[in-house]
């Protein structure tokens, strides 16, 4: 049921300049960079790119505003946040039309991406009232132990096309509100909506008198991003992206004992048991894997299913994903949008040749739509597969709508095969059975950074700390506690005493 009238280039490109201009924005048009939309794959307009010297000057600015910002008091630094937030709700439609208009996500999901900006401003903003540190009971007479967070410093923030907007905000709102400034490397293939949101933190930052160097952006490609990574007054990387880059970035940041928080591929898996409510089931996995085109990092990528179930659970989904309506991500009643490139395509069809070639059955999907409309641009149908073991292209992550299905008869089998893949990020157990639930999240259950039970593997709220183990980096960002990887902590003994007591019973001198 694709839509097969497609909006043209020039109506984007007018749709993103009037979104600019609302927010306020100018564009540096240039011939270094392109800015393109994935719903006809074709060029919008040229941009200027960060020189590597620029780059450099970005830091410079971002650690010479660090020194007063680190010493406001974080409440204030709050004020900053909230003012973005206010920001954010009043242009929440501009930004998702650049949402959709560069990364080709479906309207509910533009404006959901925005929302989950505004979620995490809020969650901020609380957050800089309570920095908390510790009070530790002393083994000696007449002292104290504590501990005190300190701003850390300069954050280099280096995002993917997928989450071009929440990601940033994510890492920034909680690194501002812990005394931290930012520079932000976008990805190229979203500059627009990146122009947009460094322009209301700008904003922000102008309305409530807070120094202009709190937050840079660079536009560019990787040499841009590396000039963050090797600059020794960037103290944390935060990187979103695949394995391959954590790989780079990862020892390069700790080559110079930098921090990095990685935050990469993820290979996520439901498990279906016989109890689970299959109704349930079948709408959290095809929101789960077919959503967002299948390119978020906790997109569904297998499907492990309970023999008994297994058949009835794929009849389901076939029926559902052949309903999907493909096309146009702005027009209203599409829930699958373009992939980011042809590509991507490419990627998708290799993956599935490779499946196929392993046995595999494909059940559904895999063609390509729109190819008349849009020949730049690739639309591609969510594909299901069920595979007969768990072979070498299941366990690698591909950044495309293909969801493989995989049978188990014990749970133990279910969750070897679940654990059974490099990355780590996020999983889930549909069943309406405590004991396999609880299982499912134990100690020996779900080796993941997030385990669910009775949704699917996508969507996780803001207030949870973010991310994954293994391949997936061990990063966590957004709420609960992840705050302190954007800090220094400081332990303090303090002798309040008028004698001076070693401890562990050391004796000298006196
Ligand atoms: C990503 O795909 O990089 O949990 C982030 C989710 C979103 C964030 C995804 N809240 O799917």
């Amino acid at each position: 049921s694709d839509t097969t009238t497609l909006p043209s280039t020039d109506s984007l490109r007018e749709r993103a300049l009037a979104s600019l201009r609302r927010v306020g924005v100018t564009v540096p048009e240039g011939a270094d960079l392109t800015a393109r939309t994935p719903i006809t794959g074709e060029t919008l307009l040229g941009l200027k790119a960060t020189t590597r010297d620029e780059a450099g000057e970005a830091v410079a600015a971002a650690a010479a505003a660090f020194r007063t910002w680190r010493t406001t008091p974080p409440p204030a630094r709050g004020a900053l946040v909230r003012c973005l937030g206010e920001l954010l709700r009043r242009h929440q439609d501009d930004l998702a039309d650049l949402i959709t208009v560069e990364a080709g996500k479906i309207r509910s999901e533009a404006l959901g991406e925005v929302q989950e900006m505004i979620d995490i401003c809020d969650f901020a903003v609380g957050l800089s009232r309570q920095l908390y540190g510790r009070t530790i009971a002393s083994e000696r007479v007449g002292h104290r132990l504590a501990e005190t967070w300190h701003p850390l410093g300069v954050v280099g923030v280096i995002s993917a096309f997928n989450f071009p907007a929440a990601v940033w905000s994510w890492n920034t709102t909680v690194a501002l509100v812990c005394g931290d400034t930012v520079v932000w490397k976008p990805s190229e293939l979203t500059p627009l909506i990146s122009l947009a949101c460094h322009g209301l933190v700008e904003r922000a930052a102008e309305e409530v008198g807070a120094p202009a160097g709190v937050h840079r952006l660079v536009l560019g490609d990787r040499t841009v991003g590396e000039a963050l990574v090797d600059d020794s007054r960037v103290a944390l990387v935060s990187a979103t992206g695949s394995t391959r880059m954590g790989r780079e970035v990862g020892p390069r940041v700790a080559a110079r004992f930098g921090r990095a928080l990685l935050e990469l591929g993820g290979n996520n898996a439901s498990v279906v048991t016989p109890s689970a409510d299959l109704d349930l089931a079948t709408h959290a996995v095809v929101f789960a894997a077919a959503g967002t085109a299948g390119q978020r990092c906790t997109t569904l990528r297998r499907l492990i299913a309970h023999r008994n179930v297994a058949d009835e659970l794929i009849g389901r989904l076939t029926a559902a994903y052949r309903r999907l309506p493909i096309g146009d991500p702005f027009h209203e009643g599409t829930l699958v949008g373009p992939l980011i490139s042809t590509g991507a395509y490419d990627i998708l069809r290799q993956a599935l040749g490779r499946a196929e070639a392993d046995g595999g059955e494909l059940l559904v999907g895999g063609g390509r739509v729109l190819a008349d409309a849009a020949p730049h641009a690739a639309y591609a149908e969510p594909a299901l597969v069920r595979m007969p073991e768990q072979t070498p292209i299941v366990r690698e992550e591909t950044f495309a709508p293909i969801l493989y299905v995989l049978t188990y008869d014990t749970l133990d089998e279910a969750i070897a095969l679940h654990n059974d893949v490099p990355q780590g990020l996020s999983s889930s157990i549909f069943t309406r059975d405590q004991r396999e639930a609880e299982r499912f999240l134990a100690a020996d259950g779900s080796d993941c950074g997030i385990a669910n039970v009775n949704i699917g593997t996508s969507g996780a709220e803001i207030g949870g700390a973010f991310g994954g183990e293994k391949a997936t980096g061990g990063g966590r960002e957004s709420g609960s506690d992840a705050w302190r990887a954007y800090m220094r902590r400081a332990t303090n003994t303090i002798n309040y005493g008028d004698t001076l007591t070693l401890a562990q019973n050391v004796r000298f001198l006196g």
